[in-house]
């Protein structure tokens, strides 16, 4: 209850834009016509769904309206509901981490919230028993390591980091090495901010999935894309290059709490296909939430 509490919270900005409108929408129902299944399209596409996403989801509300004769707005909101679920649901929301060390490898563009989500990720494994190494594979700022070393200490987890302008690879090499010596069950590796249409640093996370690759071949590994929630669609177009380069296992939107277009959560799912993992709803290690499309859901609807 606590954790459906939170989601909530965290979307209240979203809540605000999307269910107060479609509240009204359905408690004005007069019928499931034209002006009707428009006025929800609208609706959604002000969510940041998308057009494509948003326009989809309506379509299969009629083609499921007409199919089974659903006329009530109480049945059309409970057959929306479902829909958006649907969408949401992409694959798995599980982390699989069971090798021993296994790996996150977190990437994604400038400030969108990657050090934070170490940081909150390091806490909740340390909690479940796992003993975590942090690597610190932004080496373009000395303040990164910094900021990662707070997050180490506060959760009581080692950390691996090199001097300023060092080779993440080799951070990242020595980072397994160490979890190797020690008998780390997690490593979790930050790196620097990029572009994603600067194609030498996206070389650069190559070259440390490579790495990882090599050192650990048949370990877990998890490569998490982080977005910013707050930049809307243009989440979308970052993690399509994100995609392409190093291969995304899953996603952590961030900064829900900041946006009244949670509703591009929906959008990402539905066009890179990648299931979302986490969501960060504020600042505190708390603020990190694994993500369950159909809580995602209600919490957002009810
Ligand atoms: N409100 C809110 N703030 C967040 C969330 N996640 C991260 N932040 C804040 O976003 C800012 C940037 O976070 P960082 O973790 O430093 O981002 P980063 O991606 O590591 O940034 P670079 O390393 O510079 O690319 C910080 O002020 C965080 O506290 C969240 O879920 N909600
Ligand atoms: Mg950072």
């Amino acid at each position: 209850m606590v954790f459906f509490d939170k989601i909530k919270e965290g979307l209240a900005k979203t809540k605000k834009n999307v269910t107060v409108q479609l509240t009204g929408l359905f408690s004005a129902f007069t019928g499931a016509d034209e002006d009707f299944y428009e006025e929800l399209e609208e609706t959604l596409i002000l969510a940041d769904l998308g057009v494509e996403t948003a326009s989809a989801a309506v379509e299969r509300l009629r083609e499921k309206a007409r199919e089974e004769g659903l006329r009530g707005a109480g049945e059309l909101s409970r057959a929306l509901e479902e829909i958006l679920v649907d969408i949401l649901d992409v694959g798995s929301s599980e982390m699989k981490l069971e090798t021993k060390p296994s790996v996150i490898l977190i990437i994604g563009v400038n400030g969108v919230g990657k050090t934070t989500t170490i940081g909150k990720l390091a806490m909740r494994y340390t909690q479940e028993g796992k003993k975590v190494l942090l690597c610190a594979g932004d080496t373009f700022r000395a303040a990164a390591a910094e900021q990662l070393t707070v997050w180490a200490q506060r959760a009581g987890c080692d950390i691996v980091r090199h001097g300023e302008g060092s080779d993440p690879a080799a951070v990242v090499f020595d980072g397994i090495a160490a979890a190797r010596a020690r008998g780390a069950d997690l490593v979790i590796v930050d790196t620097a901010g990029r572009l994603h249409n600067k194609s030498n640093l996206m070389n650069e996370l190559n070259k440390i999935s490579r790495v990882i690759d090599r050192e650990l071949p048949g370990a877990d590994r998890e490569t998490l894309l982080v977005i910013d929630a707050t930049t809307g669609q243009n989440g979308l177009i970052q993690a399509k290059q994100f995609q392409e380069y190093a291969g995304i296992t899953g996603l952590v939107l961030t900064k829900l709490d900041g946006t009244a277009k949670g509703g591009i959560v929906f959008a990402i799912a539905d066009k890179l296909r990648v299931p979302v993992k986490f969501v960060g709803v504020g600042e505190k290690a708390e603020d990190l939430l694994p993500f369950s499309a159909r809580e995602f859901v209600e919490a957002l609807l009810r």
